[in-house]
This record gives C-alpha cells, sequence and structure tokens, in this order.
C-alpha cells in the first residue's frame, strides 16, 4: 500500500476540523477532564445530551493519575465503589469502610466509557472567559493552550451552550474569570468565591455533594470547584466525593433542559 502524507494529513485536518464544528451549540460544555467532570460527561452523554468537555492538558484526568502523592492508587467508599462499578474498574476492600482502585485503571476506563457514550473531549484547549447574556452565560471563550502559555497575542474562538460545569478543581477558573469580569454577585453566602479549606477528609467528602450546585446563572460547579467557590476543606486522596459531585452536576442539569 503507498502512504501519502497529504492524505494524512487532510485526514486529520477534516476530522478534527467537523469534530470541533459539531461542538458550536451544545447543550452542556464542561469546563476541565478531572474525575468530576469526566463523570459528569458520562452521566449527560448516557442521557442523550450534546456534550462537549475541554481541558486545558495533554492527559486528560486531572489529579487522578497521580493517586496520593504519586503512588497511584485512589482510595473511595462505599458510594464511590458504586460509580467504580458502572465503569468495570476493579476495587479492593480495604478494611471497613474503604475500597481502592489502580488511579491509570480509573481513568482511563471512565475516560474511554464517557467517550463511547457520545461525550466529545477536546484537549489542549484552555477556556479563558465566558460569553453572558441577560446576566447568564451561555458559552465559553477558548482558545489554544500553547498560545496561552507561550504569551502569544491571538484571540480565542466562541462556543455556545445552555449549561456550564466549572470542574476545573483548585482553582475553580471559570467562577474566578465570572467573580473578575461579571458585575454581580455569585450565587454563594458572600456572594464571592468562598476558597478552599485546609484538609478535613469527611467533612469535605459531604460537602463535596452538597456544594454541587449553580452557583452563577448558568454554571454550575462539580468537584474540587465545588469546595473552592463554596467554602469547605480538601480531602486528599479520597475520590469518592469527585465521581459522585459530577454524577449530582449531571442529574441537575439533566432535571433543567
Ligand atoms: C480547561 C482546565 C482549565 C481551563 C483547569 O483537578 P481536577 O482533577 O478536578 P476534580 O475536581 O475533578 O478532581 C479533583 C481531584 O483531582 C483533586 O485534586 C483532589 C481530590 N484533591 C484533594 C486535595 O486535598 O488536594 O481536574 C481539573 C481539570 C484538569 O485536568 C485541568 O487541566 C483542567 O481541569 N482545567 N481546562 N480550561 N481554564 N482549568
Amino acid at each position: 500500500m503507498k502512504l501519502d502524507e497529504i492524505v494524512i494529513s487532510r485526514a486529520i485536518i477534516e476530522r478534527y476540523t467537523n469534530k470541533l464544528l459539531s461542538c458550536l451549540n451544545n447543550d452542556v460544555a464542561i469546563v476541565g477532564g478531572g474525575p468530576a467532570g469526566l463523570v459528569a460527561g458520562y452521566f449527560l452523554a448516557k442521557a442523550g445530551k450534546n456534550v462537549v468537555l475541554f481541558d486545558k492538558k495533554l492527559s486528560i484526568g486531572g489529579g487522578m493519575w497521580g493517586g496520593g502523592m504519586m503512588f497511584n492508587e485512589i482510595v473511595v467508599q462505599e458510594e464511590g465503589k458504586k460509580i467504580l462499578d458502572l465503569f468495570d474498574i476493579e476495587t479492593k476492600k480495604w478494611q471497613e469502610d474503604y475500597y481502592t482502585a489502580d488511579s491509570i485503571e480509573s481513568v482511563s476506563a471512565i475516560c474511554f466509557k464517557a467517550i463511547k457514550a457520545g461525550l466529545k473531549i477536546f484537549n489542549l484547549i484552555t477556556v479563558e472567559d465566558v460569553v453572558i447574556r441577560e446576566n447568564r452565560v451561555d458559552g465559553l471563550v477558548i482558545n489554544w493552550t500553547s498560545v496561552e502559555m507561550a504569551g502569544l497575542h491571538v484571540d480565542p474562538l466562541t462556543i455556545k451552550a445552555k449549561f456550564i460545569i466549572d470542574a476545573t478543581g483548585h482553582d475553580t477558573e471559570v467562577i474566578a474569570v465570572i467573580q473578575k469580569k461579571v458585575d454581580t454577585k455569585l450565587l454563594t453566602p458572600s456572594g464571592k468565591i468562598e476558597g478552599e479549606k485546609s484538609m478535613w477528609a469527611e467533612i469535605a467528602e459531604q460537602k463535596t455533594i452538597e456544594n454541587t450546585k449553580e452557583a452563577f446563572p448558568g454554571v454550575f460547579v462539580a468537584g474540587m470547584a465545588a469546595n473552592a467557590t463554596f467554602g469547605s476543606f480538601r480531602m486528599g486522596p479520597i475520590f469518592g466525593g469527585m465521581l459522585l459531585s459530577g454524577k449530582k452536576a449531571a442529574e441537575l442539569i439533566i432535571e433543567r433542559l
């Protein structure tokens, strides 16, 4: 078989362009492909919604690859295990109430099944701003991460979505840009980002679910972004709260669509 470099280039350019064009108008756009964003994407796609996810990094999976301090195992509790079971991820019981799973298997399986369910994932794209209409977010402003890293002055592009999920982790980047640029209050007690607190796994795990909600009209927060926005503790490498938060964000949005 004769291989033609130009045919290969055209295949990639056309396929990618068409994939991106199919994501200009979405039901939901998720920012951040850590455990919370990926699980949210899986449940939304399963429910038949048009859902796209952007992550600024080359690899999808956020902070889950590294387990705890680069020991690539994660811990979940019973409720979190049920989500890992859905993705056919092997879990092993650890004492009474804990289970462990290989973090590489966990990220890979969730990512694979989310894509198979219909989630469109774009890596290497940073969400740098939002689109506001009538005091509501209805789109995202995107650019290549490499443009941001190189400090190049290149204007971004825009996509639309009926709902946004900020699953950007500790930095809660979408909500941070709204706080900085939009002249109204967030739906938090102080009207501002409440800020993440120190380590307290038990409270943090419970609060992650409670804090998964709308933080600005059109924008839901999930995972660590939920705790940073609504002000709760961190929990270290126990990931049940992240998984359950992604599921809850998807369910809340499905009710609204
Ligand atoms: C595009 C972006 C942008 C942007 C960030 O950090 P994550 O893994 O987030 P969660 O909430 O799913 O999981 C948190 C968990 O990994 C964790 O850190 C825990 C449990 N910590 C506890 C503790 O005590 O420390 O993933 C966020 C993703 C990353 O992949 C980023 O690259 C991506 O969001 N991201 N993508 N545009 N502006 N900002």
